[in-house]
């Protein structure tokens, strides 16, 4: 294995898809919660309500995290535990649950990775106008600060944000996310812009409150195109489609500006910006968090290969296409040069079931990940900068507007008997990878 001997091995999940403990300890309610609640939104109408009732589960889920090795957890705070009502009064029982977390992760030798924000927004803030509005990535920061620096002594590692471009095309484009909202461009641009304003002033809360050499960055689908055959035409398209699709991202944080056509493809709608925005966003970070699943088989014409009976499809119907992790680091190593790039959640949902020897033989996604790891073992041996790695997910959870009915864990989560965890194939596969990196 030539990872090196620093290679960071993780697993990752978000509050909203795994506490459940959702009316518990002062917790306000939050979009998914009402989200949920809306009539034909979410599949079968499952909440996030119990969810793996890892809020109260969370010391057996250490020592499963304990048992497979990995020495970094990444997980997200709940905005709706620390302030209710969005900003204000602090509720010191939702920040305890974190500080107790923190605790027995660190007393199992795994240090916290947070995620200060992964789509679980204060209710009461959706309804001042969500993100289309600038009050939300403001009280955004004051959350941060407060998240930050009581959690200083316990957290190295910070990430902003998670995949903010779902905040703003399925939240607030397609309305397949919470908060379910169908905007014009013009309020998609705005989102846009706050959610980097947000990322930025995280970054600030981080740098001012953490303890010193704290870390921090993003997490973002960036999206992964591959050529469709080898030609040098195939491959140009596959770069441009990348930095067309990733730039809107990329650009303000790396570069403090948006780049040419970004709006033109929202019709022209340019956001409200004003002066200092993008000083903020660009505030300097320490490595970047990308999600890779799939990617796209692009031609020289741009256009994408669609895919056919031939094509290998998770349960999700995403295709498999190891390479995504390699060309999603190299090319945004060669246009944007991160310090660091962390794998920041990776897996693949399969139809899962626990067999007669109640054990879960998840051979496929075995073999899924044993095919991703190569390629990123790949990017190590090429001496491109990643540096860690978190699989998605330790917990079969709550997969958003897909409730329950897709699984995406390492661990089976037996959701008709108390929640009962049973360690899966790929939980013994990943294991014994970390264990020969070691
Ligand atoms: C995302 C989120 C996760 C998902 C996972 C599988 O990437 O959408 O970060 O919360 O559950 O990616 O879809």
């Amino acid at each position: 294995m030539p990872f090196p001997k620093d290679f960071i091995w993780g697993a990752a999940t978000a509050s909203y898809q795994i506490e459940g403990g959702a009316w518990e300890d002062g917790r306000g309610e939050a979009n998914w919660d009402r989200f949920c609640r809306t009539e034909g939104c979410v599949f079968e109408g499952h909440t996030g309500d119990v969810a793996c009732d890892h809020y109260h589960k969370y010391k057996e889920d250490v020592q499963l995290m304990k048992e497979l090795g990995i020495e970094y957890y990444r997980y997200s705070v709940a905005w709706p535990r620390i302030f209710p009502e969005g900003g204000g009064k602090l509720n010191q029982a939702g920040l305890d649950f974190y500080r107790r977390l923190n605790d027995e992760l660190l007393t199992a030798g795994i240090k916290p990775f947070p995620t200060l924000y992964h789509w679980d927004l204060p209710q009461v803030l959706e309804e001042r106008g969500g993100w289309a509005s600038r009050e939300i990535p403001m009280l955004f920061g004051e959350y941060a600060n407060t998240v930050v620096s009581a959690l200083s002594d316990q957290v190295e590692n910070w990430f902003t944000l998670n995949e903010p471009w779902c905040t703003a095309f399925l939240g607030y484009n397609t309305g397949y996310f919470a908060p379910g909202r169908k905007e014009s461009p013009k309020v998609i641009a705005q989102v846009i812009h706050h959610l980097l304003l947000a990322h930025g002033l995280g970054v600030q809360a981080v740098r001012a409150n953490g303890a010193p050499g704290v870390e921090v960055g993003i997490v973002l689908n960036t999206f992964t195109f591959l050529p469709a055959t080898d030609s040098p035409e195939d491959e140009a398209a596959a770069h441009a489609r990348y930095i067309k699709d990733n730039g809107w991202w990329l650009d303000p944080m790396y570069k403090a500006v948006y780049p040419e056509g970004t709006w033109s493809d929202l019709e022209d709608a340019r956001p409200d910006i004003e002066p200092g925005d993008m000083e903020i966003i660009s505030s300097p970070t320490d490595f970047i968090g990308l999600n890779i699943y799939s990617a796209a088989l692009t031609r020289a014409d741009k256009t994408e290969v669609p895919n056919d009976e031939s094509t290998e499809v998770t349960f999700m119907g995403w295709p498999v296409r190891p390479k995504a992790i390699y060309s999603a680091i190299e090319r945004l190593s060669r246009i944007y040069s991160p310090k660091k790039v962390f794998i920041a959640e990776n897996g693949a949902a399969y139809d899962d079931k626990i067999a007669d020897d109640g054990l879960v033989h998840d051979k496929e996604r075995v073999s899924f990940l044993k095919r991703y790891h190569a390629e990123l073992e790949r990017a190590a041996d090429d001496g491109l900068p990643i540096k860690g790695y978190f699989a998605w997910s330790l917990l079969d959870n709550f997969e958003w507007a897909f409730g329950y009915s897709k699984r995406f864990g390492i661990i089976y989560t037996d959701y008709d008997n108390d929640c009962r965890r049973i360690p899966k194939d790929s939980y013994y596969y990943y294991k014994e990878l970390i264990n020969t990196c070691k």
